[in-house]
């Protein structure tokens, strides 16, 4: 079956990835993001079933006139992957930026439930509609320097599972999503305000996932009968495990 399907953040990285996996499963992507010239590429690349949408998740006014904003063939979302988000620094906290803490609440908290907020009326009204939410392995597991992004994304995971307490007994299904190391995107460049040698030393001699392995697995829990839900999945590379709780010995 083809699906309209609303990706924020689908410029680049995973939000790229999932949009050209989704076109050749078949379905319509809404490709949203804030840098148009790439959206316009994307759409340009795959065809007439992506449409470009200029957004900024953290425009809450452009967020709430969702979907009526959209050309009315697409306004029907069947799925909204909730994809936009960043992380910003990784001092430790009682010298992270607040700036950037703002940026990452705005974003990754604020934009994420603004978008559902708006969509989802309409997939529950149709009585059919799956949100899938772009967690983290961040969500669950602390690391130093993961403060404000990991919170965001314990906020992610948490909002999904009670998305789903509301949502039973409709069609729609909410999906989290919690990836781990993954490479091959802008992440770590942009956690690191651009500095691209911090940023390679993160996935140094090591396989991370990769977008792919994102887009594969929201083409997978997409594609599952309508009345199988997958409430969290959890990802990480073959290389990567939980480790031990923190130990300070003394000298
Ligand atoms: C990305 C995973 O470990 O860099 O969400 O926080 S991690």
């Amino acid at each position: 079956m083809s699906l309209t399907v609303f990706v924020t953040g689908a410029s680049a990285g995973f939000g790229r990835a999932i949009t050209q996996r989704l076109v050749a499963d078949g379905h319509r992507v809404i490709a949203a993001g804030r840098r148009r010239e790439r959206l316009d590429a994307l759409a340009a690349d795959l065809g007439p079933a992506v449409l470009a949408h200029t957004l900024d998740v953290t425009d809450a006014a452009s967020v709430a006139a969702l979907p009526d904003t959209l050309p009315e063939a697409w306004r029907a979302v069947d799925v909204l992957v909730n994809n936009a988000g960043l992380a910003l620094g990784m001092d430790p906290s009682y010298r992270a930026s607040l700036s950037d803490w703002d940026t990452m609440v705005a974003t990754n908290v604020t934009g994420l439930m603004h978008m559902t907020r708006a969509l989802l009326p309409g997939m529950v009204a149709r009585n059919t509609g799956h949100v899938i939410n772009l967690s983290s392995t961040a969500a669950l597991y602390p690391y130093p320097g993961g403060h404000v992004y990991g919170a965001s994304k314990a906020f992610v995971t948490q909002f999904s599972l009670n998305l789903r307490a509301d949502l039973v007994g409709t069609g729609v299904r909410v999906t989290d999503l919690e990836p781990g190391l993954v490479g091959g995107t802008d992440f770590s460049t942009t956690r690191f305000h651009g500095d691209g040698d911090k940023a390679a030393a993160v996935y140094a001699n090591l396989t991370p996932l990769n977008p792919l392995d994102i887009a594969e697995a929201v083409s997978w829990v997409i594609g599952l009968p309508a009345h199988v839900n997958i409430n969290r999945l959890e990802m990480m590379p073959t290389c990567q495990a939980s480790g031990p709780l923190a130990l300070k010995r003394q000298p």
